[in-house]
């Protein structure tokens, strides 16, 4: 290490980040790099391709034969649990997707992220190493016609299919990032898995115990909760609230919760035969001869039955490979008790195990284990709320395979956005409100001359620019690529609980959007509330162009259609909520108690600009005075408000970037 980093000083060179860098020493600097991480040169197939256009030639039917085929391909290097690797997959697929929140978007499978640190080598992600490189011999085969995004999800999908559960269908069209990403707060925590609750304020004894926002996981380095219980104390109770709060920063409910735990934890096992202390680095600590692959296993081979991961050990049920109701059949017919597995873990077993719950292992011929729980697992059955649930599913097991069924698919896809953007040809047809659908669009788009017409009589209706960009803006900005929600399609801005935002009162949306919902009414073609929107702002930015001398024509392209309320989550839109926007100069009091032009550089992020789209953005609403509140003047330094190249960048990018988020379409 030392010697490495004697290399590095002679070289003059930084390639790891250091004590000395601007970072250490400005550590409160903007940090722009968060806008360029996508830069198009960091892929291999540059700055042009189009997976789209590249997963069009896959087969996807032979490639989800070769996963198939693959599951029960076991490799001496990583020999397979009774010889299918599917639990394993569940598991990498739901590790790949689980980090979503549903707070800002951030996180989940869409882009493959867990390919790159810090999630490679998360404690939790322990030996997903494996599965990932299992996967390399198909990668290999259909190169850039599938995505390591796809591939990590679909994974899990087809295990299931291949242990006898029928899915609710799949989405393709993930896209790879090529770097890991900077701009995701995992905690405040220096130390993996460190149990100071640094992430909490209040207690459990009075029950204000919070964790703070945006996390969804309980301790650093985890996808969720702790096995063994909070803060490895095996409370089953805890655990339950535990489980409760991290499950729903995801956007899942109690039914989706037990739904996704009783029916993964029907397959698998959990691993921790063996010391843990004889597990070397995981793959990003790992030296540069392991290529990648960590938590070298020094416990006899290391591998099959000497497997350490979590430090748990055994299986839920007697038939670990094959869908069916035996999670529930076991944690019903047991009484459990805390015990110690070989790794030190609490973990929970049968006082006394049934006669037909002994599990075969999972690789010495003739051995049988008792069932196991975790912490959370005893959740299920001791959270009041969750046995009512657990109970209805052990008597209907169709309704629990129709309920995992949708969770899973909502689990694998909540971070894509409108259907629109899946590919493939295992979409399901049924709309499902989560993906904020909107409907088709009907009927001939409005032609030039009725946008020509409808753009006089927006002019004629006397709105003003800052009225029309401003709405404009207040339907786009609430757009997030994290997870591609969000946006001026749909029209949503109308809705609840859109319509009701302070933003959005106190900067007079409502009246503009009755004025444009009027216009509209009257034009008697059929262009919908969304597109007038649009129309609007760029009318605004033409009329603002106009005064300071310049003409432009803002291009426009319809389309867009209008949402309905009961195709609107109320409770999640509510994380759309813009509570601050630094193009606005808007902010709310009790926002967040991080500096506002930290959050100016979140909310670009958010909508995808980069340094100089923000820059131009921010000058061109403040030009057309856009500020929310009573005509603000604040961050307007020059008495020129729209200069020739302001105009020209505000064209550009303001609602081209509206246009393209508004009709979030790839
Ligand atoms: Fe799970 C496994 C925990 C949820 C699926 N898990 C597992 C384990 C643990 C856990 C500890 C072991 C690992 C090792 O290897 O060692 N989970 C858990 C928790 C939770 C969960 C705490 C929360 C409640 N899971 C879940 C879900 C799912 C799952 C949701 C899906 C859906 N897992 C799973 C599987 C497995 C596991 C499949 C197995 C794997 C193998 O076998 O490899």
């Amino acid at each position: 290490m030392s010697e490495q980093k004697s290399t590095r000083r002679e070289w003059g060179a930084r390639t790891t980040p250091s004590l000395q860098g601007n970072e250490h020493w400005w550590p409160d600097q903007l940090n722009l790099n968060v806008l360029h991480q996508k830069h198009p040169d960091a892929s291999p197939f540059g700055a042009d391709f189009s997976y789209a256009e590249a997963f069009s030639k896959l087969d996807v039917d032979e490639l989800c034969a070769d996963l198939d085929a693959l599951m029960t391909d076991s490799q001496e290097w990583w020999p397979a649990d009774w010889g299918h690797y599917g639990p394993f997959f569940i598991r990498m697929s739901w590790h790949a997707a689980g980090t979503y929140r549903a707070v800002d978007g951030r996180g989940g499978g869409g882009t493959g992220a867990q390919r790159f640190a810090p999630l490679n080598s998360w404690p939790d992600n322990g030996n997903l190493d494996k599965a990932r490189r299992l996967l390399w011999p198909i990668k290999q085969k259909y190169g850039e016609k599938i995505s390591w995004a796809d591939l990590l999800v679909l994974a899990g999908n087809r295990a299931l299919e291949t242990m006898g559960f029928r899915t609710f269908g799949f989405g393709f069209g993930r896209s790879d990032i090529w770097a890991p990403e900077d701009d995701i707060y995992w905690g405040p925590e220096t130390e993996w898995l460190s149990t100071n609750d640094e992430r909490y304020t209040g207690t459990w004894e009075d029950g204000s115990r919070s964790l703070d926002n945006p996390l969804a996981a309980v301790q650093m380095g985890l996808i969720y909760v702790n096995p063994e219980g909070p803060n490895g104390v095996p409370d089953a109770m805890k655990s339950a609230q535990d489980v409760r709060e991290t499950f729903s920063r995801m956007g899942m409910n109690d039914r989706e919760t037990v739904a996704l735990t009783v029916g993964g934890h029907t397959f698998g096992k959990m691993h921790g035969n063996g010391s843990p202390d004889a597990v070397g680095d995981a793959p990003e600590a790992a030296k540069i001869h392991q290529q990648g692959i960590g938590w070298a296993n020094k416990n006899e081979t290391g591998l099959g039955e000497y497997t350490v991961t979590s430090g748990l050990e055994g299986a839920w049920t007697p038939t670990p490979t094959k869908w069916d109701n035996s999670y529930l059949n076991t944690i019903f017919a047991h009484q459990w008790e805390v015990k110690k597995s070989p790794a030190g873990a609490n973990q929970w077993e049968p006082v006394e195990v049934k006669e037909g719950f002994w599990v075969p292992d999972a690789h010495v011929e003739g051995k049988k284990n008792p069932p196991v729980m975790n912490t959370a697992d005893m959740a299920m059955i001791t959270d009041p709320a969750y046995l009512e649930i657990a109970k209805e599913y052990h008597q209907n097991p169709d309704v629990l395979a129709d309920e995992f069924a949708r969770a899973w698919y909502k689990l694998l896809h909540r971070d894509m956005g409108p259907q629109a953007r899946y590919l493939g040809p295992h979409v399901p047809n049924e709309d499902l409100v989560w993906q904020d659908p909107v409907p088709k669009h009907e009927g001939p788009l409005v032609n030039d001359q009725q946008i020509a017409t409808l753009k006089q009589q927006i002019a004629d209706a006397g709105l003003t620019a800052k009225q029309l960009v401003g709405t404009a803006w207040a339907a786009a900005c609430t757009y997030r690529q994290t997870d591609h929600r969000g946006g001026v399609n749909g029209a949503r801005i109308r809705l609840e609980p859109q319509i009701g935002w302070d933003v959005n009162v106190s900067s007079g949306v409502p009246e503009v959007l009755d004025r444009l919902q009027q216009i509209k009414d009257a034009s008697g073609t059929n262009i919908s509330l969304a597109d007038m929107i649009v129309l609007g702002g760029n009318m605004g930015v033409e009329m603002a162009a106009k005064a300071a001398g310049h003409r432009i024509t803002v291009p426009f392209s319809p389309g867009r259609t209008d949402a309905s309320q009961e195709m609107t989550e109320v409770d999640a839109h509510a994380f759309l909520e813009p509570r601050h926007d630094a193009f606005r100069n808007y902010m709310q009091k009790q926002a967040t108690s991080i500096p506002a032009e930290h959050l100016m550089i979140d909310r670009a992020f958010m909508l995808n600009l980069s340094v100089p789209q923000m820059t131009a953005l921010l000058g061109g609403m403040r030009a057309i005075g856009v500020n929310v509140g009573d005509n603000s003047n604040d961050g307007i330094l020059t008495p020129f408000y729209l200069s020739h190249h302001l105009v020209d960048a505000v064209a550009n990018h303001l609602l081209r970037a509206a246009l393209r988020l508004g009709l979030c379409r790839q």
